[in-house]
């Protein structure tokens, strides 16, 4: 009988090596662009030593209740009217599913009651909106790691990609849906939630319902609302106009939208 050290020893290995990188300002490594295209491609890079190296990032300012804003505006889509959304809205969407596919071993296909006794987390944040305005609301969901570590995400995973029920004016006066997507890195954020509820109120049309992202260092385009299905994958180039969101092809944003 031979013996080899599993392939769990070995990762953690890889995690305890990096624990001592952390130490050292992880955060700021993890929050140059450049560092994080490098670990996307780093092959050596296990899944659990990204996990590692994740658990060390900054998180962003969080308010007092007395912080929130009287006013919370909408923006861009606030009433979609495809007859997908328009049918579960008749519902109270009941028959919603949030469907997780692509690069998992587990797809999911979870309803708002199992999404709502998955671990929870609430946080009063500030939304900044590219346009101009800015607005703090109490925000509580599921962390977005709680689902992808359900859906048994692969090692080769890189982006998550959030399919929305609206669709958006291109260009050429056609309609297509919004769309938006983040790197492992923000996904495993513990502030990065799927949020079906604002300001202790269940969430409003208006502003997403009934699952929406908040991805709190980033700006609000990446905040993607009516959120129908989050696809794992390791490419981008490949969906839609290939820049990674409904207004990073449309209008040329930054992919990675940060504050
Ligand atoms: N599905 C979808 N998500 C979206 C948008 C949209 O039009 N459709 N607009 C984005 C923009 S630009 C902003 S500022 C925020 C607005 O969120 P709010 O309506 O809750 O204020 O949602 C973002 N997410
Ligand atoms: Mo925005």
């Amino acid at each position: 009988m031979s013996f080899r050290p599993s392939r769990r020893a070995a990762l953690t290995l890889g995690a305890a090596s990096l624990a001592g990188l952390m130490v050292s300002g992880c955060d700021s490594i993890v929050r140059a662009p450049a560092a994080r295209k490098f670990f996307r491609s780093a092959e050596g890079l296990s899944q659990a030593a990204q996990r590692t190296l994740l658990s060390g990032q900054r998180l962003a300012r969080e308010f007092k209740p007395s912080d929130m804003s009287p006013i919370f505006r909408t923006n861009g889509s606030n009433d979609p009217q495809t007859p997908e959304y328009l049918a579960l809205k008749a519902t109270n969407f009941g028959g919603y599913r949030l469907i997780v596919d692509g690069m998992v071993d587990q797809p999911l296909a979870l309803s708002l009651q199992q999404l709502m006794l998955l671990p929870q987390r609430s946080q009063i944040t500030r939304h900044d909106c590219v346009e101009g305005w800015s607005a703090i609301g109490k925000w509580t969901g599921v962390p977005l790691h709680e689902v992808l570590t359900r859906a048994k995400i692969r090692y080769t995973a890189q982006y998550a990609v959030f399919h929305c029920f609206d669709t958006m004016a291109k260009g050429d006066g056609t309609m297509t849906p919004y769309y938006e997507s983040i790197d492992m890195f923000d996904a495993f954020h513990p502030q990065t939630i799927l949020a079906y509820a604002m300001n202790e109120m269940p969430l409003s049309v208006g502003h997403g319902a009934p699952l929406r992202l908040r991805v709190e260092r980033q700006l609000g385009y990446k905040q993607a609302k009516y959120i129908k299905r989050i696809t794992l994958t390791d490419r981008l180039d490949n969906i839609f106009g290939g820049n990674g969101g409904y207004w990073e092809d449309v209008a040329g944003y930054e992919w990675y939208g940060g504050i």
